[in-house]
């Protein structure tokens, strides 16, 4: 195996039509066939500007406005996603291929978007999951979504810095 897909990383995102249609326990189901590992999760509101940086490869499309709030659960009054780090052998390729083409009406049958995602009227794919694309795509995914400690094994260098009086909520 090439040392490029051995430990490699994705970025999984439960997208908020997989949210909506109680699809969480099925895909993380369907992705542990892999059996890869999941070493990040967590539920995250998705900032405008965190939306428009993960697809900033799309911004000159047509349905980029479109992906913006879907991605953001403004068509789904589901206003989450479930962002997760698979980890392992090929990960990329074997999460891929379980998710299935990009669009959902080409993703072969019994993919994850084969399944259960749709095209709406408007043209917005609803394929239920992200998958990153390759290697750097996912770093940059990961780095975005997640910090480093959110993340239990250590996937790319890291430095040490020291915040000061930066507010952070804590428990009262
Ligand atoms: P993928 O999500 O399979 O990596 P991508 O990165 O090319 O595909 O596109 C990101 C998302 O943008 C995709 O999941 C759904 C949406 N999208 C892509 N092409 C589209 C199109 N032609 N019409 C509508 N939505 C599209
Ligand atoms: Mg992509």
């Amino acid at each position: 195996m090439s040392e490029e897909l051995k430990d490699q990383a994705t970025l999984i995102l439960i997208k908020p039509d997989g949210l909506k249609k109680s699809l969480t326990g099925n895909i993380l189901t369907r992705l542990s066939e892999t059996k890869l590992e999941i070493v990040a999760a967590k539920m995250v509101r998705v900032s405008k500007e965190l939306a428009e940086e993960h697809y900033k490869h799309l911004k000159d499309k047509p349905f980029f406005g479109e992906l913006i709030k879907f991605i953001r659960g403004e068509l789904h009054d589901r206003k989450k996603v479930m962002a997760l780090v698979y980890w392992g052998d090929g990960a990329i390729k074997k999460c891929r291929e379980l998710a299935g083409a990009t669009n959902p009406e080409e993703a072969e049958a019994t993919s994850i978007r084969g399944s259960y995602g749709r095209i709406t009227t408007g043209g917005v794919y609803e394929n239920v999951i992200h998958v990153s694309s390759d290697p750097r795509e996912a770093e940059r995914e990961i780095k975005l979504w997640f910090t480093p400690e959110e993340i239990i094994v250590d996937l790319y260098p890291t430095k040490e810095a020291t915040e000061k009086e930066i507010k952070k909520k804590t428990w009262a």
